[in-house]
């Protein structure tokens, strides 16, 4: 793992950098980006941050969030390219073909199963999101860290997290979390834009999963299959899926949850989230090419929902058994 000076030495001499992160992006992945594009900007340097989607609506809370735009189709004018909270290359989609060749590619992750695709590999599993990954970085180099910048790397620590809950949530998280706050996020407030300001859509999409949910294996896994019918039927964003899955894994004694969602390019896109560390998604994800976290893991499998629901609750229902 290359350390964090040898990143700041990499930049140095950049005039105009490129930051981007993943596709279908959450707050860990815009606020890194937001954040990174902050500093780097405050640096002196021009900075040109994308996202396959860009900024979509879900994230105006994001303080700057206009700065981060689409891609263009051809490489952009840049000196060295930044891929943050990304663990495979592809997962950057049409950000892809806005990269130029031959420059020196940074790859900065948290994510376990990275494939350390860049010039330059930050990968971190012990940190629960890139953004701790982040405040880590600037205090190490004596970047000071604005407010804006804090309240993006604060958003992207409390989502990763699930609000400091999760697994990998430890001391350096509270201190990362302890410093933002000491730079001028209001914690409060943010919190409610984040959590408690979901689009009625989003409840629509609920209400659905409640009512079809189904549970298997002993009633240890929980999943939710959304077809593309009802996703038409409801409106539904890509953006309303996030945090779903969370209301079925917080069944007592459910040990993994999944959802299932049909997209249009004949894939099934899958989220599947452990809630204890012995039961592993991540390693279920990679039989059908996906990958993650050992407790928040996805794939996209070609497939009817139908035959990818079987396929995949057998492999998992194998994980569970085999668990210990
Ligand atoms: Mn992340």
């Amino acid at each position: 793992m290359n350390d964090f000076n040898s990143i700041a030495d990499a930049l140095r001499d950049a005039r105009t950098v490129g930051v981007a992160s993943h596709l279908r992006p959450d707050a860990d992945a815009l606020g890194s980006t937001i954040a990174f594009a902050l500093w780097l900007e405050s640096t002196g340097k021009k900075v040109i941050a994308l996202n396959e989607e860009g900024a979509t609506s879900k994230f105006r809370y994001l303080p700057r969030h206009e700065l981060v735009a689409m891609p263009p189709e051809t490489p952009i004018a840049c000196d060295a390219f930044v891929a943050l909270d990304t663990s495979v290359k592809n997962r950057l989609g049409t950000v892809l073909k806005a990269i130029p060749k031959d420059i020196p590619l940074l790859n900065i992750d948290h994510h376990v199963s990275n494939e350390q695709y860049g010039s330059l590999n930050h990968v971190d599993p012990s940190a629960p999101a890139t953004g701790q990954i982040l405040v880590e970085f600037f205090q190490h180099i004596g970047a000071p860290i604005s407010r804006d910048m804090a309240s993006n790397l604060f958003a992207a620590i409390s989502t990763d997290t699930g609000s400091f809950q999760y697994e990998g949530t430890n001391e350096r998280t509270f201190a990362a979390a302890s410093h933002l706050i000491s730079r001028g996020v209001d914690v409060a407030a943010l919190s409610r834009d984040m959590y408690d300001c979901h689009p009625r859509r989003r409840f629509e999409l609920l209400r659905h999963a409640l009512n079809t949910a189904e549970f298997h294996s002993g009633d240890r896994i929980a999943s939710f299959a959304l077809p593309l019918a009802v996703a038409r039927e409801l409106r539904v964003l890509p953006e309303d899926n996030e945090g779903i899955i969370d209301h079925l894994r917080a069944v007592e004694g459910v040990e993994a949850a999944v959802f299932f969602e049909e997209l249009e390019d004949g894939n099934i896109r899958v989220s599947a989230r452990s809630k204890i560390p012995e039961v592993d998604v991540c390693k279920v994800c990679r039989e059908f090419r996906g990958g993650g976290h050992k407790m928040a893991s996805g794939a996209r499998i070609p497939g009817t929902l139908d035959q990818v629901k079987r396929d995949f609750l057998k492999a998992l229902d194998h994980e569970i058994h085999n668990r210990n």
